[in-house]
């Protein structure tokens, strides 16, 4: 039986993405090894997540513990396990980390071909009450491992090679993509593994909600207002859509992703690029939406063909259901 199969035969991260890359022929592994070392950081910051709430009790995490010693903020713990994770993976080059302003090259001894970006721990706002956050990364293959600059990790995002997040949420749940559609695993925490538990994410073509801060509206631009406008009034007999903002963008682009709908950061007069970082928010995001059949748009153009000149450059960004987004692409043609 089926049912009983799953039991037994379970499909781990690891052995997904072996299948995965067994379609490469030139494939030595080191793609497996590199995600090994996510998964790694992943499972560490789930599980001082789950602590965190008694860091008064036990002293973790931003608190002074028993023996009075300062204990690291999560955010700043989660940054230092997946760089020491990545770096001894001795297959990246080059990091990009919303925790450090600048990117860091790899000693040229433990170096590989592959450069990560990322978010340790995004959802800031969200930490310290218990509520939804998460880990966004994108990766890329470098150019020339003789010659590693920051050109390597300032690539239009259609050049990731693949991108994914970790939910710690009510459970814990990694998305990934490697370029050949998109999975959900699960953390079984008896096991210490991540099981294929949503394979080949489809996100539905249209949705019946929206996601955005609202408290940001005075300053919104036309395209946005009208569209926002639209989802609460519709003209054409449909139903308003309903409203989710979380606050953490793994959440609620995983509640779209699943759910359908769209999520928007869009610009404004006080952020003219809007708030979300392009090389670990946006491009990651975007590149999974687009491999689960939706889209990404950044009032512009497609998010993907963003080309940063900044480490750290902010961009606003539209995502979800290809309908949903279609329509907000339609109202910045017209006011063009
Ligand atoms: P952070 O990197 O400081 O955590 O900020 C990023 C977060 C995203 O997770 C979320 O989508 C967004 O900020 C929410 O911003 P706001 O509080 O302005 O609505
Ligand atoms: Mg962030």
């Amino acid at each position: 039986h089926a049912a009983e199969a799953q039991r037994t035969d379970l499909m781990t991260i690891t052995r997904h993405v072996l299948n995965e890359q067994s379609r490469y022929p030139e494939s030595r592994g080191d793609f497996t090894i590199l995600l090994s070392h996510i998964v790694l950081g992943c499972k560490f910051v789930a599980s001082a997540v789950s602590k965190a709430g008694l860091a008064k009790l036990i002293g973790l995490a931003g608190e002074t513990n028993v023996q009075g010693e300062e204990q690291k903020k999560l955010d700043v713990l989660s940054n230092e396990v997946f760089v020491k994770a990545l770096v001894s993976s001795g297959r990246t080059c080059v990091l990009v980390s919303e925790e450090n302003e600048e990117a860091i090259f790899v000693d040229p001894a433990l170096r590989g071909k592959y450069c990560v970006c990322f978010d340790p721990l995004d959802g800031s706002s969200n930490i310290d009450c218990g509520v939804s956050i998460g880990t966004i990364f994108g990766i890329y293959m470098i150019k020339d491992k003789g010659n590693v600059t920051l050109a390597d990790v300032l690539q239009p995002g259609t050049n990731m090679l693949a991108a994914g997040y970790c939910m710690y949420g009510s459970s814990c749940t990694l998305v990934l993509s490697t370029g050949n559609g998109v999975n959900g695993f699960t953390l079984d925490p008896s096991l210490g593994e991540f099981i294929l538990t949503h394979p080949n994410i489809k996100i539905p073509n249209k949705g019946k909600i929206y996601s955005v801060n609202e408290g940001n509206a005075k300053n919104w631009d036309a395209p946005t207002a009208k569209y926002v406008e639209k989802c609460k009034f519709p003209q054409d007999g449909s139903s308003p859509k309903s409203l989710r903002y979380i606050g953490s963008m793994v959440a609620d682009v995983h509640r779209t992703l699943l759910y359908g709908g769209i999520f928007l950061y869009p610009a404004d007069q006080k952020s003219p690029n809007g708030k979300l970082r392009v090389l670990y928010e946006v491009f990651p995001m975007s590149f999974l939406m687009e491999q689960a059949g939706g889209q990404a748009f950044t009032g512009k153009q497609r998010a993907l063909e963003l080309a940063p000149t900044k480490l750290h450059e902010r961009s606003p960004v539209f995502l979800g259901s290809y309908d949903d987004v279609e329509e907000i692409k339609a109202l910045y043609a017209s006011e063009s």
